[in-house]
């Protein structure tokens, strides 16, 4: 009796101990995923798009807060739209600067400047070129409470790189969190009222050894896609046919500011089937199917 006492207790006291390992490394891994999530958006976790469901930013993230500005046309420029501050984790704003209205060819520089539209001050921020009416930036280590204790804080874009004296959108960062309801909020913009063209997904590939994952995406005209180079050497991201690159000439990383990043953004204006490749290791491909 007294040492099957003895002996009973040592497995009991093993299950505990187990039970206790297994809990904190469940919480470790919790924790692990809910970085990991925050980090990756949404289009590249669901793989394919769902037509009709329209996946916000807003639903991915745990507790979002969203802020919305508008940004008025500047010195007559024609464009005009809106940027949303979206917190996507801890410690990263993502900004979403949509444009219509007769955008350039050529990429826009836009920055998040101290002060106050129409003459904000020195940039704060940088965000990524607006290219064909949109961009998107991520900050890191930077929450969206911070932001709004850094205000006065401005969204300014500017006309090319070659002419950034002329402003041709400027909006005041407010701190009044976007209603749910108001997804137009009655913003006026030159040459158009329909918001919901604004709404421009993005798609995450991601370029490894093993190539491009997933190796064929499908998107809507205006979407967004962004190549991630993992592989740990150079790669450039480029339209077919190699080495001209002449079925989708836009398409090509090296013709970008981008060129030798290891991330390229481009947003998709040309309805059809893309095929690419990585012009450094011309037998990665991938495809590219914009609807
Ligand atoms: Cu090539």
């Amino acid at each position: 009796m007294h040492s099957n006492t003895k002996q009973g207790f040592a497995p009991i006291a093993a299950i505990i101990i187990a039970l206790l390992v297994i809990g904190g490394g469940a919480y470790g891994i919790k924790k692990a995923m809910d970085k990991k999530a925050s980090k990756e958006n949404r289009p590249a976790e669901s793989g394919m798009p769902v037509p009709g469901t329209d996946t916000k930013e807003k639903e991915v993230f745990m507790g979002p807060t969203t802020l919305q500005t508008k940004l008025s046309e500047q010195n007559a420029s024609g464009q005009g739209g809106q940027a949303m501050l979206v917190q996507t984790g801890t410690s990263t704003v993502r900004i979403i600067v949509n444009l219509v209205g007769k955008p350039p060819l050529e990429p826009q520089p836009a920055h998040i400047h101290l002060g106050s539209c129409p003459n904000p001050g020195a940039v704060k921020y940088p965000l990524t070129n607006i290219d064909k009416g949109a961009s998107i930036t991520d900050i890191p280590n930077l929450t969206l409470s911070q932001l709004i204790s850094e205000l006065p804080l401005a969204i300014n874009v500017h006309k090319s790189v070659a002419d950034l004296k002329t402003y041709v959108a400027c909006g005041d960062i407010v701190a009044e969190e976007k209603k749910e309801a108001g997804t137009s909020s009655a913003m006026p913009v030159p040459g158009t009222d329909t918001p919901e063209m604004i709404a421009s997904k993005e798609w995450k590939v991601t370029y490894t050894s093993q190539g491009f994952s997933p190796k064929t995406i499908t998107v809507k005209k205006g979407d967004m896609a962004v190549f991630e180079n993992k592989t740990g050497k150079s790669a450039s991201v480029a339209s077919d046919e190699h080495p001209t690159h002449t079925i989708y000439p836009e398409f090509d990383q090296y013709k970008t500011e981008q060129r030798g990043k290891t991330e390229f953004r481009f947003v998709f204006e040309k309805v059809g089937t893309w095929k690419y490749h990585d012009h450094l290791n011309s037998t990665m491909t991938g495809t590219v199917i914009v609807e």
